[in-house]
């Protein structure tokens, strides 16, 4: 049909492009009216940092009503008198009983428990060869919030729990916001997002009598993990030492999916971030893990506030690994596309492109670390994702779960998330809405508000979705062949560690399925794990007594990667916590020696004495107690120093007379305690003076490995210092049973 035959339809779409020209210089949008002066027009969205986060919290110094009247009367309800009935009028206590009720919001349906700080990333510019993003050009330092967490358990588990970590850094760029939602492990259970309420489902506690609390030793999750394979590979790094990091400062994060970079020139590289902790990759063991649960449940809170307040600042470097961005997607044999799959590093190195410092703690946890959002969606331009279909189905669900976690869409306006990049995004009002908007043409295209705001071109900082050619497809549920291996990575990994990894690992496997009731899913996990590793199936089966499988399936057989061990390397000593045990015997000029060289290390030296307050309080000698035998455990120390014998004020403090036939003074049994618990762990413990008597008291001799006795701390504390460089005195643990077919 000739085009002057075309019907036309007023007001329908038009094929044609737009014959009225955008506006292309910016106008001022229209005035407010005269009348419109009411409250002061700050944009909560708008305004960079500008406005102070706690610009309408508290201020003044009377106590006030959340309307600012003044009160007179906090304590006491207004009644019918003394012993009267309270009267419904009293508005102040109801508005401060009905905001209590409402202080809690659900928490998060994973990664509920956490720890957050304030950092600030520096961009060594490295990546800004293969993309555009303003934040990773040279020097550039950018305003980061991290928040740590565990999986499983609710807002108030314990740290040290066997689990996956989360690792979410919020890159508070000029260009937008940039989200990085990480973990501790670089592989993932699943591989398509639609299983995650699965898993989780799965993982967490039974849902008749909700236990057990923050822990995967249960049946429903080895059900699971057992009958969905492609979770082994997630899971053997979960019972690795990878599972219980000493610390949130001592862990890698990775962000496990392939991402998409792309530069000014619209050339693109596919790559995996990888943060690589300054401090060192440590772990704790598994008794010393549940010992402190118990001890300290805030164990991984605490090492992270203590050590920012301290100015001992945990940094990370971020790296990247960099493939190809060819069109299958496939990297060595490895699919770029499965979450479940990592790249060794021996294969594809990470090259470093910035440092992240963590140098603040937050003020207000609520505020800041409860009411962080984060998003795998939030991108800027130069960063996109992939077809990854565990990220794809995350680019829904978290923008979706923050709506009824944070009370509805306006989330960005809290202070925690508002960017600091100018906002003038036409969303409006919704539960929670702050920001006191003006204009009146809240769409686009306008004439009425100047025609703002305008669209930005690629040139002007826009954010472009990297266009990507799609192969003809169908539409189908299905994975692609590639995913179909769920063993050799589990094997990968098994094979790479040490034998006291894998003993670990051994150790592991055999508690958490000895908390199955069900023999059927013990025995389906030792099916999984005689496809893994013939030896690792064989030791499960004999601590769970039973007869260990065959394989079933032939697995492709990777080489190892060494450079997934943490053991026979050393790291830097700085902020690593040594636990100094003296008495009345001590010699305290040596003890403040000690005290010298650790400190001149950037350790922390804890002294830990029968009492609190000062030792040789009124001399030249004094020394804080920063311990006492009641207060202090094992745990909380790297190494040990012990100048402690006992002494006759350490017997008095427990109400003890030497007996007839007894020694005079006897080593305190917490000091034993400490020094076998140690031992058992396999830290570096160092002896001078009276401390010989009790490890002898306690049934360490000193030809051990870790073990150091000398004449006084010049001997004995640089040896202990090198032995914690190496972590743990790898040698003391019995060493496993050879892996292998
Ligand atoms: Fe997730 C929170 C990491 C898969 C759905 N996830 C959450 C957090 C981290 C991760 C670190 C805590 C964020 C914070 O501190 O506030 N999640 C991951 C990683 C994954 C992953 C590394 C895979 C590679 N997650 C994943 C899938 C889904 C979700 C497949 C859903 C289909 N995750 C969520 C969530 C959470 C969340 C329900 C709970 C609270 C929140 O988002 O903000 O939306």
């Amino acid at each position: 049909m000739p085009a002057e035959d075309k019907i036309m339809i007023p007001g329908a779409p038009s094929s044609e492009p737009p014959t009225v020209e955008e506006p292309t210089a910016a106008r001022e949008p229209l005035a407010p009216k005269p009348d419109q002066q009411g409250p002061e027009a700050v944009s909560p969205t708008g305004s960079p940092t500008g406005e102070p986060a706690n610009s309408r919290a508290q201020s003044g110094q009377y106590l006030t009503t959340a309307q600012g009247l003044r009160v007179g009367d906090t304590d006491h309800s207004l009644k019918a008198g003394p012993r009267g009935p309270i009267l419904l009028q009293d508005h102040h206590l109801r508005e401060k009983i009905t905001h209590f009720d409402h202080e809690r919001i659900p928490e998060r349906v994973v990664h509920a428990r956490g720890a957050g700080a304030h950092g600030v990333f520096r961009s060594y510019g490295t990546a800004s060869r293969i993309t555009k993003a303003g934040f990773l050009a040279p020097d550039v330092e950018t305003p980061v919030f991290v928040r740590f967490s565990t999986v499983l358990g609710s807002r108030g588990s314990a740290d040290a729990v066997r689990d996956t970590r989360g690792f979410s850094t919020k890159f508070y760029t000029d260009e937008g916001t940039y989200d990085l939602v990480g973990n501790n492990i670089p592989v993932f259970f699943i591989q398509d997002g639609i299983k995650f309420p699965d898993v989780v489902h799965a993982a967490k506690p039974h849902p008749d009598r909700e236990i057990p609390q923050a822990q995967s030793a249960h049946d429903t999750f080895w059900d699971f993990v057992s009958l969905h394979t492609e979770a082994q590979a997630h899971t053997m790094w979960n019972m690795s030492d990878r599972g219980i990091p000493r610390s949130y400062r001592t862990m890698e994060g990775f962000g496990v999916h392939t991402f998409r970079l792309s530069d000014e020139a619209g050339n693109t590289t596919l790559v995996k971030f990888h943060w690589k902790p300054k401090q060192g990759v440590h772990s704790l063991v598994w008794e010393e893990a549940q010992i402190i649960n118990g001890m300290d449940p805030d164990f991984h809170r605490r090492d992270l506030a203590d050590a920012i307040e301290a100015g001992a600042y945990p940094e990370w470097e971020l790296g990247v690994q960099t493939f190809p961005d060819t069109e299958d997607q496939m990297f060595e044999g490895i699919d770029l596309l499965d979450p479940t799959k990592f790249v060794p590093e021996e294969l594809a190195p990470v090259q470093p492109i910035g440092l992240m410092t963590l140098n603040a703690n937050p003020t207000n946890y609520f505020a800041e670390t409860e009411q962080v959002a984060f998003h795998p969606g939030h991108l800027v331009p130069g960063i996109d994702v992939t077809n990854d279909p565990l990220l794809q189905v995350r680019l829904f669900s978290y923008l979706d779960t923050q709506i009824s976690r944070l009370g509805g869409p306006n989330f960005a306006q809290i202070p925690i998330n508002r960017p600091h990049a100018p906002v003038n995004d036409m969303l409006r009002d919704g539960m929670h809405q702050t920001a006191v908007h003006g204009g009146v043409a809240p769409y686009r295209p306008n004439s009425l508000d100047g025609g703002c705001p305008f669209l930005a071109g690629h040139d002007m900082g826009a954010f472009v979705d990297v266009p990507e050619e799609l192969a003809a497809s169908v539409k189908e549920r299905r994975n692609p062949a590639s995913f179909d291996d769920h063993f050799s990575q589990a094997r990968l990994f098994f094979r790479s560690l040490t034998p006291v990894e894998q003993d670990h690992v051994i150790q592991a496997y055999t508690f958490e399925l000895g908390k199955c009731y069900e023999a059927a899913v013990r025995e389906r996990q030792l099916m999984a794990l005689a496809n893994i590793d013939a030896g690792l199936c064989a030791a499960v089966a004999i601590g769970l007594g039973m007869p260990a499988p065959g394989a079933t399936v032939q697995v492709p057989d990777p080489g190892p990667s060494p450079a997934l061990s943490q053991v026979g390397k050393t790291w830097p000593v700085a902020g690593r916590v040594v636990g100094l045990i003296v008495d009345s015997s001590s010699d305290l000029s040596e003890v403040s020696a000690a005290r010298e060289a650790l400190d001149a290390a950037g350790v922390v030296p804890l002294v830990i004495a029968p009492t609190g307050g000062v030792l040789g309080a009124g001399t030249n000698q004094e020394v804080v107690v920063q311990r006492t035998y009641l207060t202090a455990r094992s745990t909380e120390f790297d190494a040990l120093l012990v100048a402690a014998g006992g002494s006759p004020a350490a017997d008095a403090e427990q109400g003890r007379d030497a007996k007839a036939g007894e020694p005079a003074t006897r080593v305190d049994p917490r000091v034993v305690l400490m020094l076998s618990e140690a031992y058992r762990h396999a830290k570096a413990i160092g002896a001078w003076g009276a401390g010989s008597g009790a490890l002898e008291a306690a049934g360490i001799t000193r030809d051990t490995p870790g073990i150091t006795v000398g004449e006084g701390p010049d001997a004995v504390v640089p040896a202990v210092q090198e032995m914690l460089a190496s972590h743990r005195a790898w040698d003391r643990f019995p060493a496993a049973p050879q892996a292998g077919e």
